[in-house]
């Protein structure tokens, strides 16, 4: 054999391992069928964003009369894997997956790809270098997390008169929206040199791990002006640590935020924290929208983005009654 023909024989046989291994074949879509079972991974149900997440999935699910099998991993990545694999198991027709960590669920990813079992993301991203959309799952649908980041730290940066010494409560270690949440604020303040963060711990996206450690960085830092917290829940916590210290939230030390949840949307309402950016945790229907367009053939995009408003003075009131 010449060289050329080795090497065409080699492309062959790598071609052939790709498309019929997990390793390189399409992401798997949703097979025709008149109903479905329907598999929703919750990865903790700790607060009103998850809450109101899984109620959305159970009601899509309820409206197209589809059988939904419903897991809350309880804040443990391990137990969230193992729920995939019972879920695989059961011979559910879809997943929609709300991975609580990037990395340690890219085994979840692969074992639905593996079994032949559509994915959707929901919320939070896996590893990226190691799960593709499209390839390994059908898609990911949530919000712009860097964008979220950003758009905070711009209205701090307007409201502070671009001054700030900041405390920032992070999310989830681990998890995509505390990574993009935290590069989408920080690279933004390369542009405010008067604004610096001074310290930065997670609060794991909790109220009241929040508020312990917001009361332990203000302790450290008592010429902190504003708190960055990545979600709403350790705002609320850090504005209960303020308080502890007799200092006003709001007038000593500006919060800003991120979700909207209806405590969160009520805070800004009472003056107590300046801004909360909009994540839409209602993603059921669109979950369940984009594993069907996949049964007909459609091509799913590789994302779907949540459009975000954001709350702050000027639309909190109106807007508590709406919000979850
Ligand atoms: O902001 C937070 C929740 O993954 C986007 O997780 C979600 C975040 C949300 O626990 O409140």
């Amino acid at each position: 054999m010449t060289i050329t023909q080795r090497l065409s024989v080699l492309a062959f046989v790598a071609g052939f391992i790709c498309s019929h291994t997990a390793f390189g074949a399409d992401a798997p879509v949703l097979k025709p069928k008149q109903t479905y079972k329907i598999g929703f991974s919750q990865c903790e149900s700790n607060n009103p964003w998850r809450i109101a997440e899984t109620e959305s999935v159970k009601q899509a699910c309820a409206k197209r009369g589809y059988q939904l099998v419903y897991t809350d991993a309880a804040g443990s990545a391990a137990k969230q894997v193992a729920d995939i694999n019972s879920m695989i198991a059961q011979g559910v027709d879809a997943i929609l997956l709300a991975p609580r960590e990037e990395k340690p669920l890219v085994p979840a990813v692969m074992a639905a790809k593996k079994a032949g079992i559509p994915l959707v993301l929901l919320d939070r991203r896996t590893d990226e270098t190691a799960t593709k959309p499209g390839r390994d799952y059908l898609t990911f649908i949530g919000s712009d997390f860097v964008d979220e980041g950003k758009r905070a730290a711009d209205w701090l940066a307007k409201a502070t008169n671009q001054k700030a010494t900041i405390i920032e409560l992070l999310g989830t270690t681990g998890s995509s929206p505390a990574n993009d949440r935290h590069k989408g604020f920080a690279d933004e303040l390369k542009q405010y040199p008067n604004m610096k963060i001074v310290a930065s711990q997670s609060g794991d996206f909790a109220r009241d791990k929040g508020r312990q450690v917001a009361e332990t960085l203000l302790q450290a830092h008592p010429d902190a002006t504003a708190i960055y917290a990545h979600n709403d829940e350790m705002a609320l916590g850090a504005i209960a640590a303020l308080e502890a210290a007799g200092k006003k939230a709001g007038k000593d030390v500006t919060v800003v935020s991120i979700d909207g949840e209806k405590d969160g949307v009520q805070a800004i309402a009472d003056g107590k924290m300046g801004v909360s950016v909009e994540c839409n945790p209602r993603l059921g229907d669109k979950g369940l929208d984009a594993l069907l367009a996949s049964s007909k053939g459609e091509k799913v995009p590789d994302w779907i983005k949540s459009d975000d408003h954001l709350f702050d003075s000027s639309n909190a009131k109106e807007n508590v009654a709406t919000a979850y």
